[in-house]
């Protein structure tokens, strides 16, 4: 590493004359910066304590051309109902998931096959045009993301979707029976009685709102018979597997290293539906669930089902769970409405961000299994620290040396502070400084994470910010403002802050992972679809009845049928394979005034089904540029009156 820079007589002047007009963090970053400047910027230097600010030195978000960034990022897509791609540390956004939502790119929700994922109403439209995403986690094994799945929640309507990561699509979407308002999930990171399954099998999903069950019109006036529900889903078949009820409500989840507990923080304890109520109560509460007794219990046939939903339910109601040997859940007690709860990376502890406190509470696990086992009387013993932080925490990530960053909405900082530290403070030892450094984020920030933060192989290099408000960071837009992410260099003492990235509103949540985690497919495999017209002289019209099959290959330039003919009214379904075998030959194919437009990846087969109700002559093109003759790349639908 070269400290040229350190002797650059130019450089310290600017630096001395700026340092009257900056707060400390910034000073600091600059000195930082200084003294880790590498002069090649490569990715992966700020490991080593690099920060942007000094003169003549890259900036480790500054990916050059033909470099690759070190870290991928899975967003939330927020309103868009889909799932965001980001190469870090540059914040470049290289691919959008559609998930619940149609996506017009790709031909989600135009597609047979996306419609079969999202589900369609009788005219065979997709189910639902909005959704909410929030928060999206990876499958895991041995403490570590493997690469396989990730999960994302859509709150309106109360829907799971799974991502593939080998092709970077949605592939299942399950709907939660009984419950609204699906908030936290939180794939499992081990099972907890089968040693040899090191890794998820189950994600867990919390019910936000309490509603009547089953919501069939029953009880609607009466909100003291409102329920929540937690939610079990198998992370292969996406069944649900079981559900919990409870009092109060579920928030966000986290789990456990060795899958025995899970956990969700709860901010209305009250059971309250106006939300002066549900702040009426001092203290709320985190709730453990104990996963080896729910599924004992589903087992020994202790559960109800509601409505039509054939899905056990078991009881972790307060009343239902006193006794703590046989108790299914445990409701610790979390000072006025928290907000977030996250698992620290070496396995030990819970922490619940107290939003309407300014504190924050970790919860050590083996004493919450402690308490089942019978061994500790008292629950909230639990607590191991509950220290204060700043005013509105929400949610926290760890760098995997023992400290915590906590964002702090209303003061509009990052604090992070020190988990061992604050234990002492909280024992007694009240020369404890557990706040180790604070930082300015612009403005509001809400979810945060660090690189690998949420896995044992948490590395401390970047930290992300979600934002909620950018104000007067970006150029102004009209009155509706992106989010600001903002990243963070945390790999020294003191926090560097290195990027404003906007992002299209509301992304909530992320996870930044290592790139060597995932192995993505450039090429399909024809095998992948059942329905593969794997040789273009296969292609044709079939006719049965008014019901017709247009088979079509595409390979650059053409399509392997210059024309097709069908009649008015026929029902036609159009399955199409790109046989093209290179990285990155995409086409596409648009149908004018049919209102079909999808993309054909290579070895990739995809049909639509639509009515032949317009008669003449329409040009299906190539919509995605793939060779020098793109523009010629055509078929004619003849539709006869
Ligand atoms: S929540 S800003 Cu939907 Cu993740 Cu905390
Ligand atoms: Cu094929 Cu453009
Ligand atoms: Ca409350």
């Amino acid at each position: 590493m070269s400290d040229d820079h350190k002797e650059d007589p130019g450089l310290s002047s600017t630096g001395l004359s700026r340092r009257k007009f900056i707060n400390t963090t910034a000073l600091v970053g600059l000195t930082l910066g200084v003294a880790a400047c590498d002069k090649t910027g490569a990715p992966g230097a700020a490991g080593e304590g690099t920060a942007a600010g000094a003169e003549g030195c890259a900036s480790p978000t500054e990916i050059k051309p033909g470099e690759l960034d070190t870290y991928y990022g899975l967003w939330s897509g927020g309103h868009n109902g889909d799932m965001r791609v980001l190469g870090l540390p540059s914040g470049r956004e290289i691919h959008r998931i559609p998930c619940f939502v149609p996506d017009a790119l790709v031909g989600w929700g135009i597609t047979n096959e996306s419609k079969a994922v999202m589900g369609t109403k009788p005219d065979g439209t997709p189910l639902y045009q909005v959704a909410d995403t929030h928060h999206t986690h990876a499958s895991y094994k041995d403490g570590n993301y493997d690469g396989r799945y990730a999960w994302i929640n859509d709150k309106i309507n109360s829907r799971i979707a799974r991502i593939r990561l080998d092709y970077f699509v949605c592939d299942k979407i399950t709907d939660l029976p009984n419950v609204q308002g699906f908030h936290g999930i939180f794939p499992d990171k081990a099972d907890p009685v089968d040693p040899n399954k090191n890794y998820t099998t189950r994600v867990f999903c919390g019910g936000e709102f309490a509603i009547p069950l089953p919501n069939d019109g029953h009880d609607v006036n009466a909100p003291e018979k409102y329920r929540s529900l937690f939610s079990c889903v198998d992370a292969e078949s996406m069944e649900v597997r079981w559900q919990v009820l409870i009092d109060g409500n579920c928030d966000l989840v986290a789990t456990s290293y060795d899958g025995k507990l899970a956990a969700t923080n709860q901010y209305n304890t009250e059971n309250a539906v106006h939300y002066e109520d549900m702040m009426s109560a001092e203290r709320d509460a985190c709730l453990f669930f104990n996963v080896a007794r729910i599924e004992q219990a589903v087992k020994d046939g202790k559960f109800k089902t509601y409505g039509t939903s054939s899905v056990p339910v078991v009881d972790g109601t307060r009343d239902g769970n006193k006794d703590p040997k046989t108790a299914l859940v445990a409701y610790v007690s979390v000072p006025k409405n928290p907000h977030g709860v996250n698992a620290s990376p070496d396995g030990k502890y819970f922490i619940c961000a107290g939003k309407l406190s300014p504190t924050t509470t970790t919860i050590e696990l083996s004493k919450v299994l402690d308490w089942f086992e019978g061994k500790m009387d008292k629950l909230d013993d639990a607590i191991v620290a509950e220290v204060e932080v700043g005013l509105g925490p929400l949610h926290t990530a760890f760098d995997g040396r023992g400290n915590a960053y906590t964002t702090l909405f209303l003061d509009s900082q990052v604090v992070k502070w020190n988990i061992e530290k604050a234990i002492a403070f909280h024992k007694g030892d009240k020369s404890a400084k557990y706040v180790v450094d604070r930082i300015d984020v612009h403005y509001q920030p809400g979810h945060i994470n660090a690189s690998q933060s949420e896995t044992k192989a948490a590395d401390g290099k970047y930290l992300a910010v979600g934002c909620k408000f950018s104000k007067d960071r970006f150029l102004p837009v009209g009155p509706l403002h992106p989010e600001n992410e903002q990243l963070i260099d945390i790999s020294g003492d003191k926090m560097v802050l290195l990027a404003d990235h906007p992002v299209r509103g509301e992304p909530h949540d992320f996870i930044i992972f290592k790139r060597d985690i995932v192995t993505p497919k450039q090429v399909y495999n024809l095998d992948d679809s059942p329905i593969a017209v794997k040789d273009a002289k296969d292609s044709g019209v079939f006719r049965d009845g008014n019901k017709v099959t247009v088979k079509l290959t595409s390979q650059a330039p053409a399509f392997s049928l210059r024309e097709f003919t069908v009649k008015k009214g026929d029902v036609v379904t159009l399955i199409l394979t790109n046989l093209d075998k290179v990285e990155d030959l995409t086409h596409g194919f648009a149908l004018p005034k049919y209102n079909i437009q999808f993309v054909i990846n290579p070895q990739e087969t995809k049909s639509v089904t639509f009515v032949a109700d317009k008669p003449g002559v329409f040009w299906a093109y190539c919509s995605t540029f793939c060779h020098a003759l793109h523009l010629e790349m055509r078929t004619r639908m003849i539709v006869e009156a």
